[in-house]
């Protein structure tokens, strides 16, 4: 195999679709190296087959909005692949999403699935349509129409969505609802659904709490633990409010969040009571993060910036896609950061890991380290499958045991000569391998 080359005709295939060339890169080069020892991944073209998604559904989402005017988006599933389990991610609904973005997190999503342990394959939807300023009704008549088209594509054994950026219990209860009614079916189509309606317990903590019961394993590697130490978070949606309790579970003092109109430093650390505060403004008023230094005086609102230059020993970047660049990667590393974990898909830029790993920080790319979310959405299948709903401890059991035993595969592939463990490389051999074995069992189809 021959990245350059590979990468050279996939530009000129889809010279616009940024994010996605970016992720296919970064898989490509960490796997090279394992894919030229094995002559037969390359006569069966794996690698060619590997990169393009499987099929794109895109489709026209025409709804009303409480002033009775007529709107229009676009609708998107990327069924990505399928060798190891049926389809299986999350739904995005933000105004910038777009096929590139969608395809990035539908081939991220393939190898991470493959981490999980469980059989999953990769996929990823959603549309350009953001719940942000929107009623609930307006949300609900979105969600609605949405699923009039989405709905022909999934299915329990087929196709199962669930939620990402702009999508939580709200919207897939919307969406499950008009599936449920379209199909006369019950079946476990969604994951992230409420616990009154086959939810799983711990589904809305897993990609938060995950991330941290990694870092938790990355940090033991050093012989350390969360205690005491001080942590830069961005975002405050889903992700980053887990990854935040857990934090304060441990011991740890969060000292920011953030949204996309600027961040809040709080020197006295986020506890759980401030914590349940943010909770509230989010998922329940909709507010800012501004709010917070209202409610909190001490805390300082910055406005249009992002928290990578305060001073602290772990960032966690729990917002969206390349929001760390080379210049905040610096600066983190020259304010003492020794570990970073992704609870976002693909949030540090190809120059930030760079500088993470030439200064041998803890880097945990989000395929790793966020893979908790969706192996609790594999646990929700799971059970709707054997209908029946297990225990908090029995899911957040099983999903210590799974962040363990993605952390063991990436030391396994990733342990360099000089001790390092290269974590990016470490999961994207692992997740290939897996991916490529079924592809390979299953013939040319
Ligand atoms: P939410 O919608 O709950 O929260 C997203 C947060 O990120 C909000 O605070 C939002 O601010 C902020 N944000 C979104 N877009 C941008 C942007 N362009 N610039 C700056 N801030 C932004 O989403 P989640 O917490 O679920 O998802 C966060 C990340 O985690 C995403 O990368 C997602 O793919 C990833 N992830 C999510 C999983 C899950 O289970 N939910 C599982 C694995 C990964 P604002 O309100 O201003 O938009
Ligand atoms: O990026 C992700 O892993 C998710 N948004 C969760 C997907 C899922 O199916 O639970």
């Amino acid at each position: 195999m021959k990245t350059q080359e590979i990468m050279a005709r996939l530009q000129a295939k889809y010279p616009l679709e940024k994010e996605y060339l970016q992720a296919v890169q970064e898989v490509l080069e960490s796997i090279e190296e394992v894919y030229n020892q094995h002559p037969e991944f390359e006569k069966a073209k794996i690698v060619e087959r590997i990169v393009e998604p499987d099929r794109i559904f895109t489709f026209r989402v025409t709804w009303i909005d409480d002033n009775g005017d007529v709107q229009t988006n676009l609708g998107y599933r990327v069924q990505f692949n399928s060798a190891i389990g049926p389809y299986k991610g999350g739904l995005r609904f933000h105004k910038a999403v777009t096929p590139s973005m969608l395809k990035f997190l539908g081939f991220e999503q393939t190898f991470k699935n493959a981490l999980t342990t469980l059989p999953m394959g990769g996929a990823k939807g959603g549309s350009d349509f953001s719940p942000r300023g929107k009623s609930n009704a307006e949300v609900m008549r979105f969600c609605q129409a949405f699923m009039l088209e989405l709905t022909r594509h999934i299915g329990p054994e087929l196709d199962v969505p669930a939620g990402d950026i702009g999508v939580g219990g709200r919207e897939v209860g919307f969406m499950f609802g008009m599936y449920k009614k379209l199909t006369r079916d019950f079946s476990g189509t969604f994951t992230g659904k409420g616990r009154e309606f086959g939810g799983s317990l711990i589904r809305p903590e897993a990609t938060g709490y995950g991330n941290i019961y990694f870092l938790k394993e990355m940090l033991k590697t050093r012989g350390m633990d969360l205690k005491g130490k001080k942590v830069l978070i961005s975002g405050s949606g889903n992700v980053a409010q887990y990854a935040t309790e857990k934090c304060i579970q441990l011991g740890a003092i969060p000292l920011t969040l953030s949204d996309s109109d600027g961040y809040i430093y709080d020197p006295d650390g986020i506890t759980q009571e401030k914590l349940e505060y943010v909770k509230e403004l989010k998922n329940v008023e909709r507010g800012r993060i501004k709010e917070y230094a209202e409610e909190y005086p001490n805390a300082v609102y910055h406005a249009g910036e992002r928290p990578w230059h305060e001073k602290a020993d772990i960032a966690l970047p729990c917002a969206t896609q390349n929001e760390i660049n080379g210049e905040q990667a610096q600066a983190l590393v020259d304010n003492g950061v020794i570990a970073v974990a992704e609870g976002a898909n693909m949030p540090s830029l190809p120059e930030a890991i760079k500088i993470f790993q030439d200064n041998k920080l803890l880097y945990a790319p989000g395929k790793a380290s966020n893979a908790g979310g969706v192996s609790v959405s594999g646990l929700e299948m799971s059970q709707n499958s054997e209908r029946l709903s297990w225990t908090s401890k029995e899911v957040d059991d099983y999903l210590k045991r799974i962040m363990s035993d993605i952390h063991e595969n990436c030391v396994k592939y990733g342990t360099q000569a000089d001790g390092y463990i290269n974590y990016v490389k470490g999961a994207n051999v692992a997740g290939f391998m897996k991916v490529a074995n079924a592809m390979m069992a299953q013939g040319i189809v």
